[in-house]
């Protein structure tokens, strides 16, 4: 396994006009593309699949394996969607990619497209990001300009055309099927699986659905070969990823390394945690993954690795907490979010989270009642598993994992107001 840093899709960030044309040509920008039009789609599919690629959206489900569930062409359309709705709670990798370097992705989009034989692809972008949305419309557009998109794509008879929709600014409409119905333009809430989308998708036609960063590292893999990138990780989690570091670090960003790598590797980047405090609890991968503690440093950060120790990778997104923060409060935070997210669809997460937000909210002001901790664990058990969609599943995670590490605290909160707990916390708040 290897674990040097790794700059492919983040190497020309500070470039001060990174994101234009000129900057990605200028960085092996379009060379993809050429190479991937003069091979066959079939190829191009095998190299996916070859290169050990999993998706970079939370689930990790192998890239190349999806394009393969597609039925085989029955002359109707089938379509690649894009879905750029970032919202998980400290996750921030897509929506930097896309800021720093869109054509990335769009060029992802056009191999892709050409793999799986689609003609008209979509961006779902996540509504309230309207600078990232004009900066991918001025991206579609200079794609066009160049000839990369639109009719006959560098003289090779392949066509394709970009739409670029921004959602309304709902969580669950990262979830992809709910995603395909606020598409469609209606309200957006998961739909049974199956028929999974690659059979049954966008408008009912077989639909591809991928992550920002799992397109956006197709051109690299083309480039270099499905073999370099599979060099890379660990035997089960390949390649590279983007690992976002938030909250008590000296130098939170983005951080692009081979899977496997470790926090305590990572924190060495991003310059430990801030002086004069220490670890005491983070997410691997986003606030839908139970946490992890100062325990968890040197694990490796593949999914095999996070899930053995019960959590999971996820997006990456490692929220970091010293020891100034009440677990409680933070967890509190999250409830509310997945509370306010849930779309009601079904019984289990719209009750449950509503309920957990309840308790939370209690414990975070020292109004416990007896018995709360036994009740939110009832309320997660009986969520987990029994939810239409995964938001639910998430909305569990921080709280049974906090309870695991950190009982004493939940017990304070039937006494004591967390600010009283964690003064120095609520000094930085005011
Ligand atoms: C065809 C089959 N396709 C599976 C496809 C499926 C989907 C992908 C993964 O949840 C997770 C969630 C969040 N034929 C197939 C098939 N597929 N079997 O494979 O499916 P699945 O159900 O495992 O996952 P999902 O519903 O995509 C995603 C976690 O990611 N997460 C995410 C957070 C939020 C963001 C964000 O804000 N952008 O990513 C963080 O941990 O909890 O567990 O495409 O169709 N037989």
């Amino acid at each position: 396994m290897s674990t040097q840093l790794t700059p492919i899709l983040t190497r020309f960030w500070d470039d001060p006009r990174s994101w234009t044309m000129e900057t990605y040509e200028a960085n092996e920008g379009y060379q993809a593309l050429r190479r991937a039009l003069e091979t066959p789609a079939e190829d191009l599919v095998q190299a996916a699949k070859d290169s050990g690629l999993r998706g970079r959206g939370g689930a990790g489900f192998p890239t190349g394996m999806k394009w393969g569930f597609l039925p085989p062409p029955d002359g109707g359309p089938r379509y690649l969607v894009v879905n750029a709705d970032e919202s998980e709670p400290g996750t921030c990798k897509d929506i930097p990619l896309l800021m720093a370097a869109p054509q990335f992705l769009i060029e992802g989009m056009v191999i892709t497209s050409y793999a799986i034989g689609c003609h008209h692809a979509f961006i779902y972008l996540r509504g309230e990001t309207v600078h990232v949305y004009r900066r991918l419309m001025r991206a579609v557009e200079e794609a066009y300009a160049k000839g990369y998109l639109g009719k006959d794509i560098l003289g090779s008879g392949f066509d394709l055309d970009i739409t670029v929709h921004a959602g309304a600014g709902a969580y669950i409409c990262g979830e992809e099927t709910a995603l395909l119905d606020s598409l469609e333009g209606r309200r957006g809430q998961p739909r049974l699986k199956p028929p999974f989308p690659a059979v049954a998708g966008l408008y009912a036609r077989p639909t591809v659905v991928n992550n920002v960063e799992s397109i956006a590292s197709i051109p690299p893999i083309v480039l270099h070969g499905a073999d370099w990138f599979a060099d890379m990780g660990t035997e089960k989690s390949k390649g590279f990823g983007i690992f976002s570091l938030s909250g008590h670090v000296t130098r939170p960003g983005q951080y692009e390394a081979p899977l496997g790598i470790t926090l305590r590797e990572l924190l060495e980047m991003a310059g430990g945690i801030r002086e004069g405090h220490r670890l005491k609890f983070w997410t691997p991968g986003g606030s839908s993954t139970p946490i992890f503690t100062d325990a968890h440093l040197d694990v490796p950060l593949d999914f095999e690795s996070v899930a053995a120790e019960g959590s999971m990778l996820g997006t990456r997104a490692l929220q970091i907490f010293d020891e100034t923060t009440s677990v409680v409060r933070a967890v509190s935070r999250w409830t509310d979010f997945y509370a306010h997210e849930s779309c009601g669809k079904c019984t289990p997460c719209r009750e449950g989270t509503f309920w957990l937000k309840q308790i939370m909210m209690r414990l975070e002001a020292g109004k416990g009642l007896p018995g709360d901790i036994e009740k939110l664990d009832d309320i997660c058990d009986n969520i987990l598993g029994r939810a239409f969609c995964a938001l639910g599943d998430g909305a569990t995670s921080p709280i049974t994992s906090a309870i695991k590490y950190f009982r004493d605290e939940f017990e304070a909160g039937m006494h004591t107001p967390w600010h009283e707990l964690f003064p120095a916390e609520r000094s930085t708040l005011f």
